[in-house]
């Protein structure tokens, strides 16, 4: 039954690859619920997260940041995106102020209307005169609203939820009151692998790094780390399996109570354009 006045609803968040989308979803969220990390298409998979309040659901969905003209995975990963914005109640568009409004911003943006808002993130790491200049460059297009924000210091954060929150439509509420993620629990431990590889690993391969969970037995979840050649098991791995280990230890962490992961890592060749192993993947 929905209470009188009750607003939820889906806002797909969007924008380029690494402008800060999952950061400001885990800020709003009050919540690490998507995974981050400074490498470009962190995010591949649409996550709706949930949060919850006096009165209101939001449900926010993280989507792959939006890149034109890609094949193989980035072609998919753009799709994704597009298909949520098609699916949400409004949009909320990403762009990161340190980076400033560019062509790829703009192409995005092109595409969004007065119900949908912008926000300038990263406002940390940019002097007030230039915020000002970009806030004039995007006042270009006609949305909703115009908020600023940083994930990092939370300045803005709550703005930005309200103004969420405000739009949101009224209706009942979708999600049991205790779920965050909607998600199946193995795509998101398969994530949470790749997150701590892309930090252990910094530039070596971070593209290259596909991760896919299996409950094997009560409690352990084996994870195959699928690299794209041969050569680049060993840097996965590390030198006497240090890599890996750090991996296991940091993930293991994280896991629900009860549950631990054992990692394995197999190559399957330049599968970001093989299109039966990206189906196998769930592209
Ligand atoms: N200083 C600062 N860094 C931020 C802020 N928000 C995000 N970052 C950093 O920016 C990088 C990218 O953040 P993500 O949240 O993964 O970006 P994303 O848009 O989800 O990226 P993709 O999933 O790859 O499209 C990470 O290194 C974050 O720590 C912020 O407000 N301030
Ligand atoms: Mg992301």
């Amino acid at each position: 039954m929905a209470e009188d006045g009750f607003r939820s609803g889906f806002v797909a968040v969007v924008g380029r690859p690494n402008a800060g989308k999952s950061s400001l979803i885990n800020a709003v969220a009050g919540a690490k619920l998507s995974i981050v990390s400074w490498h470009p298409n962190t995010t591949r998979r649409a996550l709706r997260t949930v949060t919850t309040g006096e009165g209101f659901e939001l449900i926010l969905v993280d989507t792959p940041g939006t890149t034109q003209g890609q094949a193989g995975l980035g072609k998919m990963l753009a799709g994704v995106a597009e298909e949520e914005m098609g699916n949400a109640d409004f949009s909320l568009a990403v762009v990161d102020a340190s980076r400033g409004v560019a062509g790829k911003d703009a192409l995005l943006l092109d595409r969004l209307g007065e119900r949908d808002l912008v926000v300038l993130t990263k406002i940390d790491l940019v002097p007030r005169p230039r915020l000002l200049e970009l806030l004039a460059e995007l006042s270009r297009w006609s949305l909703g609203e115009y908020l600023l924000a940083s994930s990092k210091t939370g300045e803005g954060v709550g703005e930005v939820r309200g103004a969420l929150v405000s739009r949101l439509p009224f209706g009942p509420r979708m999600y049991d009151p205790n779920t965050r993620v909607d998600q199946p629990l193995l795509l998101w431990i398969g994530d949470l692998v790749r997150e701590q590889l892309l930090r252990h690993l910094r530039d070596e391969l971070p593209h290259a790094v596909e991760c896919r969970a299996e409950e094997v037995e009560e409690g352990t979840v084996d994870v195959v780390i699928y690299v794209e050649r041969e050569s680049q098991k060993g840097i996965v791995i590390g030198s006497g399996g240090s890599v890996l280990a750090a991996v296991r230890r940091a993930v293991n962490r994280r896991m629900p109570s009860g549950l631990s992961v054992q990692l394995r890592v197999k190559v399957a060749s330049n599968w970001q354009h093989d299109p039966k192993r990206l189906a196998e993947f769930g592209y």
